[in-house]
């Protein structure tokens, strides 16, 4: 009987201790992989522990951003958005990617953050804007990002933040699933099935559907992921073939064998020509509607 008691003092304060971090626990989403790797939605997990063990660690944080020929006028909100709600408080640096370093607007940085604008080479084709980011990627990696980041995250640059993407993000290899594939059956998600792609899923395989717009890790699985991807494209380029999204394809094929350890909900990534369904709590980061880059001055 005394251990009894014992035991339900113990779950009562557990579950106080909770409730006091984290106020609505989630019951409607899949909250873990079958292979165990945590699925980050609001309601699962306390920012201000994450916080605690983070600065404990001191650790910086990269973000890669694209920004070539039209997608210049993304820059300054993305930036200053990013700037505001992307880790705040650690220290981030930003790599930009630009055909264009003279027309990059002025951006006042947090103080803790820092931006260092990388001039690129423009492609005609805009598929070979998107796949190049990869081969990029991994480069940077091997002659800079190496030493001076432990985390380094890609990230489109039409986006916009809304709310914090704080240390929950944190994990050695995280992708985040795609606001439009998330409810899709296995048949019909978007996966590349032509076997003459690298890129190619075999019928009945898959799990989850990951957006190329946000993903990132460790330098260190970061620099595997993107030679892999890369190494993927140049193959198909050899056989006349493009995967059907491109590195988004060559992305969801790698993620397929090499799980992810943490995945992000489409919270991290939804999509501005999709309505919001119930399961969507929070709008952390969003896509900015493509038709805006026919308005003026934005
Ligand atoms: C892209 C499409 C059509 C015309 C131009 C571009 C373009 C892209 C561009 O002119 N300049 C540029 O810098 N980009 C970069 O590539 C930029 O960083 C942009 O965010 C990224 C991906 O292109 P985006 O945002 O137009 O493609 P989404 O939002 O439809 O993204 C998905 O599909 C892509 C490939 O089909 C990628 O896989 C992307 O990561 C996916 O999320
Ligand atoms: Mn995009």
């Amino acid at each position: 009987e005394e251990i009894c008691v014992c035991l339900y003092e113990f779950y009562r304060s557990f579950k106080d201790y909770l409730h006091s971090h984290i106020p609505c626990r989630r019951r409607d989403v899949l909250v873990l992989t079958p292979w165990l790797a945590p699925i980050v939605w609001e309601g699962t997990f306390s920012r201000d522990i994450l916080n605690a063990q983070y600065m404990q660690k001191k650790l910086v944080t990269g973000v890669v951003t694209f920004a070539v020929k039209k997608y210049v006028q993304f820059i300054e909100g993305f930036m200053s958005s990013a700037n505001k709600y992307f880790l705040a408080g650690h220290q981030v640096i930003f790599y930009l990617f630009t055909d264009n370093p003279e027309q990059i607007p002025h951006i006042q940085m947090a103080p803790e953050n820092r931006l260092f604008v990388i001039p690129v080479q423009n492609h005609s084709r805009w598929q070979d804007i998107s796949m190049s980011r990869m081969d990029i990627i991994s480069r940077y990696i091997r002659s800079q990002f190496q030493y001076e980041v432990h985390y380094l995250y890609s990230i489109d640059v039409d986006v916009q933040l809304f709310e914090h993407i704080g240390v929950e993000i944190i994990d050695a290899l995280v992708g985040t699933i795609s606001s439009w594939q998330y409810t899709a059956r296995r048949e019909s998600k978007s996966y590349e099935t032509r076997t003459e792609s690298q890129a190619a899923i075999p019928k009945g395989e898959g799990d989850f559907y990951y957006t190329a717009s946000f993903y990132g890790g460790s330098v260190a699985e970061v620099y595997k992921l993107t030679r892999a991807c890369f190494k993927g494209v140049m193959k198909d380029r050899e056989n006349g073939i493009e995967a059907r999204w491109h590195d988004e394809s060559h992305l969801n094929k790698y993620l397929l064998y090499h799980k992810p350890t943490r995945l992000l909900s489409p919270e991290y990534y939804w999509d501005a020509e999709l309505s919001r369904p119930r399961i969507i709590q929070v709008k952390r980061m969003c896509s900015v509607h493509k038709n805006m880059l026919r308005t003026p001055g934005i």
